[in-house]
Order: C-alpha cells, then sequence, then structure tokens
C-alpha cells in the first residue's frame, strides 16, 4: 500500500518536471529567435550609440531595438532608398523607418532576407550612430556597399563594424 503510493507521487513528480523542463525548452526557443539592440548614450547625450553595433542573426529572427537612453530620443533607420538614402540593404529586402522612440519605447522587424543591412538614428548619423546587421550570411567579407561609402558621414562610416568582424559570430558593441 506505502509502496503503490510511493510510486503515484514519483509519477506525479516526474511528470511535473517534464513539463518543467518543456517550459524551460520553449522559453529558450523563443529567447534565441529574438534578439535585442540597445540604443543608449551618455547622461548628457554627448555620445550616443546602438549596442551591439554589428550583429550576426539567422533569417527569422526578430531584432527589438529599445530606447534605453532616459535623456535621449532616437530612431533605427536603414540605409535605402525609402529613407532617402543609398541602399544599404540587400536587394528584395524591406526598408524600415522606426520613427523617433521615446525612452522605454521599442521597434522590432523580423528579418528573412539573407545579406548585410546597415541603418542609422536620423538625429545622430553624423554623431556616429549607427549599426550593421548581418542575416544568415554574407557574400564576402569586404564590405558590399563600398561604391556608396562616401556618400556616408565620415563618423558614421568610421563606426560600422566590418563585414568579417560581424562574420565571426559575437555580437559588437
Ligand atoms: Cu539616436
Amino acid at each position: 500500500m506505502i509502496k503503490a503510493f510511493d510510486s503515484r507521487r514519483r509519477l506525479i513528480l516526474s511528470a511535473g518536471g517534464g513539463l518543467l523542463l518543456t517550459a524551460t525548452l520553449l522559453r529558450r526557443a523563443n529567447a534565441a529567435s529574438e534578439v535585442e539592440i540597445a540604443m543608449a548614450g551618455t547622461a548628457n547625450g554627448s555620445q550616443v550609440w546602438f549596442r551591439p553595433r554589428g550583429l550576426l542573426i539567422q533569417p527569422g529572427q526578430l531584432v527589438r531595438w529599445v530606447n534605453q537612453d532616459a535623456g535621449n530620443v532616437h530612431t533605427t533607420t536603414s540605409y535605402d532608398p525609402s529613407n532617402k538614402k543609398p541602399q544599404r540593404i540587400p536587394d528584395g529586402a524591406k526598408g524600415w523607418n522606426s520613427d523617433y522612440l521615446m525612452p522605454g519605447q521599442s521597434f522590432s522587424m523580423t528579418f528573412t532576407v539573407p545579406g548585410v543591412y546597415d541603418y542609422f538614428c536620423l538625429p545622430h548619423e553624423h554623431a556616429g550612430m549607427v549599426g550593421r546587421l548581418i542575416v544568415g550570411t554574407a557574400d564576402t567579407a569586404q564590405s558590399p556597399y563600398a561604391n556608396t561609402d562616401a556618400q556616408l558621414p565620415a563618423a558614421a562610416l568610421q563606426a560600422l563594424p566590418s563585414v568579417a568582424e560581424i562574420l565571426k559570430g559575437q555580437p559588437i558593441d
């Protein structure tokens, strides 16, 4: 009698453990399909940045930009003609513009077309607030957009991590 009770109790416990494990795995899967990029800056606004500013993701992943800067508004805006800029996103990819994000606000976008995506912050492009995403892979370790480099502010061009660096896989702050 006691034995039967014990085995049923173990059964219930193990079922509970299984559910917990399933929930944990699902949470991990969701976390893996989403990545976050912070918009941040110094308290006096003299320096602003995306962190990480260089990031490798997989097709189908969602990127969420979050304005974590208590003292500034920011945007995430793709370099492409829809934003009156030279095209520095893959052919066939959709450009984006978050518009102004107040502190605490965020903007999300799912990336499916592989390639290199350059983007900037509208009010801070000249301060070098830019970022580069690589979705999946890139054809070359060289910049695929070298032909439009001259159209970018010097600080922006300088702040873009190289394709080769991003392809190593570690986020670049
Ligand atoms: Cu900004």
